[in-house]
């Protein structure tokens, strides 16, 4: 029997940018159950919230201080349950964020352990004595500089593997997992339909021989968290792991494992950057490069005992139409061009909010106009080793994670109709052309290729179970067959801007879904893309 989320297409919200309610500039949860319709209308079956937790907000919510109440800028615990049972009503299950490789600095937990060394919650988190007066270890933080910060309360340093506001929790101590395992059933009871589990490749970390991801005993928590949590039910679980490999995809979500649902995994998303660099030491777009790493992940996971994810955003990476498309001339066709190719590929699909309109990155001219972390930090710290100002905002703007949590744009109104007040990060300007509204008045708008392309999968078991078989192309094209049964479909994809030459291999039949108009010949024109029935 294929569970739900096989058949599924996911949608990421970013609360915080989706839809404001009450004019504070901030997106909230009644505003997302205001948008309900909008979602139903596209097709999705479920919607992953990015964090709604009380938190200082230090890190856009990924910086919990109470997992089981929901920040007062998003609304009430009463509004999550109306979201919760709203979407239901539609056929929609919630997807919640499991912050649990850390918590904020904020959290009571916190609080009470750096009081003193016998805190009852000091190994809670995990502390250390300085070495020769310095930092316990060469262990650094993804936001930059040692992951070792120093508490002149009890003089340790504890670990943050990410901001300072994040110290990481002690997974090997039981207390730490089971409080986390009773949480997660507070959420199970709610009715939610899964979690997605922020950065879980690092739970099993072991600080002293600085192991950070895929330590030992990751696998073993998870077997734990599943059969204390979610094990028998039919809740969704998809694991962030920048450093899965198909082998490792595979051993989390083989259902005879009992761990996850599936992962995502990075390897595609890492293509424009210097192999062993950070994400800011830009290499340019490869489409040859690209297709292989789709097709890796399409035939060395076994799909028989396992699955996969599909997304070319979420609210750490640039908007994909910038980032490997076309923004400005090509905007719709590289936009629907991207859906197709992925949309029919074997996994579950994700859009993040936006993606469904083909919204584009946003440049600043300035960092004062930057609100994220990870930018700020690294612009901050490449300034002082003497890279120039305009080199890193260009890497910002290539690379930001602002670019993604820009407000939704709805409509014409000011503020792209996010929100009645300032919102809390501008709005992109070419709001006035690109918008929701717009997009749903335009028969031929991108938001109707998603629209089909969830449909086909719904429709189609072939888009759900098909075999995967890549053809030999020229480097810019990428064509596969999906195979079920006596059915085939082809589909194919120009990845670049220039004319390319491709040969049908077989008549078609039936042409499903495509970006530009008329029958392909021997050429593909910019960014064109078809699928086919040929069988
Ligand atoms: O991201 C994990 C992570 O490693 C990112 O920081 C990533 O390296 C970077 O954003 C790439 O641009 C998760 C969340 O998705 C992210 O929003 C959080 O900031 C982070 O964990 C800490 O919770
Ligand atoms: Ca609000």
């Amino acid at each position: 029997m294929t569970p739900w989320w096989q058949q599924a297409v996911i949608y990421q919200i970013y609360p915080k940018s989706f839809q404001d309610s009450n004019g504070d500039g901030i997106g909230d949860l009644p505003g997302i159950t205001s948008r309900l319709d909008y979602l139903k209308r596209l097709g999705v079956d479920a919607l992953w919230l990015s964090p709604v937790y009380v938190s200082p907000g230090e890190d856009n919510g990924y910086d919990i201080a109470d997992y089981e109440a929901i920040d007062p800028q998003f609304g009430t615990m009463a509004d999550m349950d109306a979201l919760i049972a709203a979407a239901k009503q539609r056929g929609i299950r919630i997807i919640m964020d499991l912050v649990v490789n850390h918590t904020s600095s904020a959290h009571r937990w916190f609080v009470e352990a750096r009081r003193s060394r016998d805190a009852p919650h000091r190994d809670f988190y995990l502390w250390r004595d300085p070495k020769d007066g310095q930092v316990p270890n060469a262990m650094t933080s993804t936001f930059g500089g040692s992951a070792w910060q120093y508490d002149a309360p009890t003089g340790q340093y504890y670990l943050h593997l990410f901001g300072k506001g994040q110290p990481d929790l002690n997974w090997a101590n039981p207390a730490v997992r089971q409080a986390i395992y009773r949480m997660m059933n507070f959420w199970i009871e709610k009715g939610i339909g899964g979690f997605r589990m922020d950065v879980i490749d690092l739970i099993g970390k072991n600080p002293d021989r600085e192991i950070r991801e895929n330590g030992p005993q990751l696998h073993p928590y998870l077997r734990e968290m599943n059969q204390a949590t979610f094990g028998g039910t039919d809740l969704m679980t998809v694991g962030e792991t920048w450093g899965a490999t198909p082998a490792i995809a595979q051993q989390y979500a083989d259902p005879r494992h009992h761990e996850l649902s599936m992962v995502f995994q990075f390897e595609a998303m890492q293509l424009d950057q210097q192999p062993g660099k950070e994400k800011w030491d830009l290499k340019a777009f490869d489409p040859a490069a690209l297709k292989q790493v789709l097709a890796k992940w399409q035939t060395q996971l076994d799909y028989a005992h396992g699955w996969n994810s599909l997304f070319w955003n979420n609210h750490d990476l640039p908007r994909i139409v910038s980032r490997w498309g076309d923004d400005g001339r090509y905007r719709e066709r590289s936009a629907k061009m991207f859906a197709i190719l992925l949309h029919l590929l074997r996994g579950t699909p994700y859009i993040y909010q936006g993606e469904e309109i083909g919204m584009t990155n946003t440049p600043v001219i300035d960092i004062a106009e930057v609100n994220d972390l990870e930018s700020r930090n690294m612009y901050q710290a490449r300034l002082a080793q003497g890279v120039p100002r305009a080199a890193l905002l260009h890497a910002i703007n290539v690379k930001g994670r602002d670019n993604a949590r820009r407000p939704l744009q709805w409509d014409t109104s000011a503020h792209a109709g996010f929100t009645t007040g300032n919102p809390w990060l501008g709005v992109n300007p070419n709001y006035k052309t690109l918008n929701v509204e717009a997009a749903l008045a335009a028969p031929e708008s991108v938001f109707y290729t998603y629209q089909q392309l969830i449909a086909l999968r719904h429709e189609h078991d072939i888009v759900v179970h098909g075999a995967f078989t890549l053809l030999a192309t020229v480097p810019g094209v990428m064509a596969y067959y999906r195979t079920l049964g006596t059915a085939r479909w082809l589909v194919v994809a120009n990845l670049t801007a220039t004319i390319q030459p491709f040969h049908l291999p077989a008549p078609l039949k039936q042409v499903l879904i495509t970006n530009l108009p008329g029958t392909p010949g021997e050429t593909l024109a910019p960014y064109q893309t078809f699928a086919a029935v040929i069988d």
